[in-house]
C-alpha cells in the first residue's frame, strides 16, 4: 500500500515543483490571518506584506480575517509572505492560490 501511494504522490509533487519554478508568473494567493482582532491589525498586516519584494497588490479584510496578495513569484514566494506576517505578529496560513 505504501509503495502505491509514493508511486502516485512523488510524480505529482515533482510536477507541482516544476510548474511553480519553471517560469516567473504573477500569482494571487489568499491567506487566512486568524490573529487579526481589531481594525488596526489589517493595516499592520498589509504593511508587512507590501514590504516583501515582488508584491504588487495586497488586500486585507478584517471581516473575513484574510489577506489576498498578488506577487511575482520570481521575487516573492508564499514562504516569504508567511514569514512577513509572522514577523509582524500575525501567523498566517495559505487558504487558496492560483498559479498560471
Ligand atoms: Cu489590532
Amino acid at each position: 500500500m505504501k509503495k502505491i501511494v509514493s508511486f502516485l504522490v512523488v510524480p505529482f509533487i515533482g510536477l507541482v515543483l516544476f510548474s511553480s519554478s519553471a517560469l516567473a508568473v504573477v500569482q494571487t494567493v489568499t491567506f487566512s490571518v486568524p490573529g487579526m482582532y481589531c481594525a488596526v491589525c489589517p493595516i499592520t498586516v498589509k504593511k508587512a506584506l507590501q514590504k516583501v519584494a515582488g508584491v504588487t497588490k495586497v488586500d486585507v479584510s478584517f471581516e473575513k480575517k484574510e489577506a489576498v496578495v498578488t506577487f511575482d513569484d520570481a521575487k516573492a514566494s508564499v514562504n516569504k509572505l508567511l514569514d512577513a506576517t509572522f514577523e509582524a505578529g500575525y501567523p498566517a496560513e495559505i487558504k487558496r492560490g492560483n498559479a498560471k
